[in-house]
């Protein structure tokens, strides 16, 4: 069957083509998702959820010289296969071109905006960049999406915001405390924010912004400081790693679970209306605190391990970060499922094993890779 430039079968049937070298068959009525960030730690959660849930899921994914999807192992599936679920197609949210083509290539009814140079401390040595992919990407993605919805197709889109955008302001945020960015990346977040609500109000986008919490989970980067001290403790505990390089352990965020989330962007796009949500606990705790929890799990005192590091420390620190998700709570009923020392447990556990792994390997006289983990 021949399949058209936009990617629908040339009989009308609703035959799509999702990779440039493969054609799958669409179940009728089967919605369609598409993920910029699908290969991040949200990503690999969400696409499993929709996939959970029945949806066709595609992804885009930037070229690297090293394989990156990893985290979609358990999903991915080889594209030759009949009835796949994932597919996954090259892009990159610096590239408008790109975007519009898979738009009109996969032909989604829900667009989920993840992809972002996400890491904070990173961002104050890459400000060009992180504004290009956070900020302008958006933009390049919304553009694509008013030319797509433009001809009266339809699509609901998430976009995804963070809690570093209210940055300064004081706790508990809600939907309505005023934005206070404190890195070039949050104040690319809050410009992202703008442009979504911008573009619902000018073009009647169902579109919402989620303002999301920290959340974590085993799948984390290991540059994130709850993911870099879980791996190190264990490490520790293992006799692999002596000492663990952080910065300011004063800090207090509002971490959550990725997988209680994922399930929050997708609720958004499932009320009748769009509009703006806070997803968080409501439970703060410093990087100490993480420290105490993780270290207990580990049968370890981390102050004979923990070490200072200036690099770690950032030019403007967001000091306190506690949400108050009940407009969520309200509207669709989303609540938290795990809780913050069981979180620390999991990942704890996931960490230990890998390094239990590593153990065994280097035992066996095998050199193991591990990638330099400098934020
Ligand atoms: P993450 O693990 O860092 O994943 C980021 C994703 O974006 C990866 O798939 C990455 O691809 C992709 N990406 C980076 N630059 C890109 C580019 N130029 N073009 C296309 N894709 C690009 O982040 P996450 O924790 O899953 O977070 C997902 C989203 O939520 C991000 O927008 C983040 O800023 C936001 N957010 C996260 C949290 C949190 O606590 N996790 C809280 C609030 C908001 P590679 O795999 O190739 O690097
Ligand atoms: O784990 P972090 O790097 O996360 P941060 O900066 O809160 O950002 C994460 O959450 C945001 C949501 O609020 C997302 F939008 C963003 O994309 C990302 O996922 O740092 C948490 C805290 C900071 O206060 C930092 O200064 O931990 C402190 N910290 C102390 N030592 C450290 C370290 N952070 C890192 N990454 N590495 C350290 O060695």
């Amino acid at each position: 069957m021949a399949v058209a430039a936009d990617g629908r079968a040339s009989d009308g049937s609703d035959k799509i083509r999702m990779n440039p070298s493969a054609t799958h068959t669409q179940e009728a009525g089967q919605r369609r998702a598409l993920i910029t960030g699908i290969t991040g730690q949200d990503g690999s959660f969400l696409a499993e959820f929709l996939i959970h849930r029945g949806y066709q899921v595609h992804g885009i994914v930037r070229r690297a010289s090293t394989f990156n999807t990893e985290r979609l192992d358990g999903i991915y599936a080889d594209p030759h296969n009949q009835g796949v679920k994932l597919s996954l197609h090259y892009g990159d949210i610096t590239d408008g071109a790109g975007l519009r083509r898979i738009l009109e290539q996969t032909a989604p009814d829900e667009i989920y905006n993840l992809a972002a140079q996400s890491h904070v401390r990173v961002s104050f040595d890459q400000a060009e960049y992180t504004a290009d992919a956070v900020a302008t990407g958006t933009l390049r993605l919304l553009e694509a999406v008013r030319d797509y919805i433009s001809s009266g197709r339809k699509l609901r889109m998430y976009q995804a915001g963070s809690s570093e955008m209210f940055g300064a302001a004081p706790p508990p945020q809600n939907e309505n405390t005023p934005f206070y960015p404190r890195s070039p990346y949050a104040v690319s977040k809050v410009a992202a924010h703008w442009y979504a609500v911008n573009y619902r109000e000018a073009y009647g986008l169902h579109l919402s912004n989620g303002l999301l919490f920290n959340h974590e989970s085993p799948r984390r980067g290991e540059t994130f400081v709850t993911r870099k001290i879980t791996r190190a403790l264990t490490r520790i505990k293992l006799g692999l790693q002596e000492n663990l390089y952080l910065g300011n352990l004063e800090a207090r965020r509002d971490w959550g679970f990725a997988g209680d989330y994922v399930e929050a962007m997708w609720l958004m796009l499932q009320q009748p209306e769009p509009d703006d949500y806070v997803i968080a606990t409501g439970e703060s705790h410093s990087v100490r605190e993480f420290l105490d929890v993780a270290a207990s799990h580990c049968g370890l005192d981390w102050r004979k391990h923990v070490k200072t590091d200036p690099r770690y420390f950032r030019p403007t620190e967001v000091d306190v970060l506690c949400g108050d998700a009940s407009k969520a709570r309200k509207r669709f009923g989303w609540t938290p499922k795990v809780s913050f020392s069981d979180l620390v447990k999991m990942m704890v556990e996931n960490d230990l094993e890998l390094a239990e792994q590593e153990r065994t390997l280097t035992r066996a006289g095998h050199v193991v890779q591990r990638g330099a983990s400098q934020r």
